[in-house]
């Protein structure tokens, strides 16, 4: 019996790749936590920016919480049965009236993770939608393993490789309209992209990226794992705390390993490696 999702959600799920819109939180709830990042973005910023964007949930309060909801956990749950770790997470901030861009690409492609059939829940904080960059998915893409990026290396292009997958058939694209405290959930194979923010506010996501089972192996780099629920076996695992509070010294400490990890996993074999 699934705990959140009905039915028609984890067929979709299976059959498309993604499922969208989730109701998480009220807009009143998710209007908090952005309200806590903006507060500790404003006491620290240079942990919280586009160039440390990697694994909040390590260092301040509110992304561990946001990590750690049940609606999301359970939903996860769903789909990935009852034993899942967190790889990581990545706060997606567009800033109004700017360029960048995020290009059509696969997250499992330099992930390193076996097998590929982890999934991200993407949590809105803001709007998320066409005039200030939503995502858009590409329908049953998730179904033909990893296809070639070419990595372009944009300077506007978000993505650490600025890899994009050319030649695409865009006719099925779908949107991913939220509004703040709903959330989609994209499978990792699943090829998606968004636009640059055109409005005049900031557009912010939160992605737990991702879940993965138990079992899931990381076959290059090492990586830390942050048990969800159930009881999670990786080879070679390395269990992450939470923070007691933003900027827990020990937390920070994981934070900066595992986003050294990450580093070392994301840009294996790159031509050039950028900040985040
Ligand atoms: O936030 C965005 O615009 C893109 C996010 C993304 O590509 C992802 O979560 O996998």
């Amino acid at each position: 019996m699934p705990k959140i999702l009905t039915a028609q959600q984890i067929e979709q799920f299976h059959e498309e790749g993604f499922i969208s819109p989730i109701d998480v939180m009220s807009e009143d709830e998710a209007t908090g936590y952005l309200h806590r990042f903006e507060l500790a973005e404003t006491e620290y910023p240079d942990h919280l920016n586009a160039r440390n964007r990697n694994n909040p949930h390590l260092g301040f309060t509110c992304f561990d919480e946001l990590a750690h909801h049940p609606v999301i956990l359970d939903a996860v749950e769903d789909l990935l049965g009852s034993s899942f770790s967190l790889w990581g997470s990545v706060l997606f901030a567009k800033e109004p009236q700017t360029q960048h861009f995020v290009s059509w690409h696969q997250d499992a492609t330099y992930m390193g993770l076996q097998p590929q059939n982890f999934l991200t829940p993407w949590i809105a904080l803001t709007p998320s939608n066409l005039k200030n960059g939503c995502m858009t998915m590409l329908p049953g893409t998730h179904r033909n393993g990893v296809l070639k990026h070419d990595e372009t290396f944009a300077e506007d292009n978000i993505l650490t490789r600025g890899q994009n997958i050319p030649d695409l058939n865009l006719d099925s694209a779908i949107d991913l309209i939220l509004r703040p405290g709903q959330m989609s959930i994209h499978h990792a194979l699943t090829i998606h992209s968004s636009q640059p923010n055109r409005s005049s506010k900031r557009r912010i996501g939160y992605a737990l990226q991702s879940f993965v089972s138990s079992g899931c192996a990381q076959t290059i780099g090492e990586n830390l794992w942050l048990p969800a629920r159930g009881t999670c076996e990786h080879p070679n695992k390395t269990e992450l705390a939470r923070p007691q509070s933003n900027m827990d010294p020990k937390a920070v400490e994981q934070r900066r390993l595992a986003n050294d990890n990450w580093a070392d996993i994301l840009y294996r074999g790159a031509d050039k490696v950028r900040a985040y």
